[in-house]
């Protein structure tokens, strides 16, 4: 189970109450489709991927990443309790979507990199290093119910 000490959370909710859920989410899963074209797969049902321009223009991928942004949202507020949290999406994700868990670690990288981007200034390694925690405890809490 991870820990986080208070200045972790402090660093990790500093940046958070600054982000733009909707840009940063649908940054973020533009560039993991763009990056790692092979997550397009899961997302062959929401219209034009064939470009990057077209991926990062792409209204339903904006508003998908916003969704998942929104859900990681409760895990700025949840950190000691990151499996409970993610209990019921590591069921969907494994039984219905067939989400290699990896995806999740890639997404959770993804979102530092533009995280970084937007708040290069205040993301010292102390930032750094608290962000790719919370990331690397969600990606295990959604692969925790794998089977
Ligand atoms: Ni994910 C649906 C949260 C990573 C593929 N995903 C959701 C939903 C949430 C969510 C919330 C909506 C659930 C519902 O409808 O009840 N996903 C998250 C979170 C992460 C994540 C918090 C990581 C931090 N998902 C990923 C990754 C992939 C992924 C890495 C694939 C590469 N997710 C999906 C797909 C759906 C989905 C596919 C269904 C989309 C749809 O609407 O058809």
């Amino acid at each position: 189970m991870v820990h986080f000490t208070a200045e972790e959370k402090a660093a990790i909710t500093s940046i958070w109450e600054k982000v733009d859920v909707e840009k940063a989410g649908g940054e973020t899963l533009g560039r993991l489709l763009i990056v790692y074209p092979w997550t397009q797969r899961f997302f062959d049902k929401f219209g034009n991927l064939s470009s990057a321009q077209a991926i990062m223009g792409n209204p339903r991928i904006r508003a998908h990443g916003k969704k998942v942004l929104t859900s990681l949202g409760f895990a700025v507020k949840n950190m000691d309790n990151l499996k409970e949290v993610f209990a019921h999406l590591s069921e969907l994700h494994c039984d219905k979507l067939h989400v290699d868990p990896e995806n999740f670690k890639l997404l959770g990288n993804m979102l530092v990199i533009v995280l970084s981007g937007y708040f290069a200034k205040e993301f010292t390694p102390e930032v750094h290093a608290a962000w790719q925690k919370l990331v690397i405890g969600v990606a295990n809490a959604l692969a925790h119910k794998y089977h």
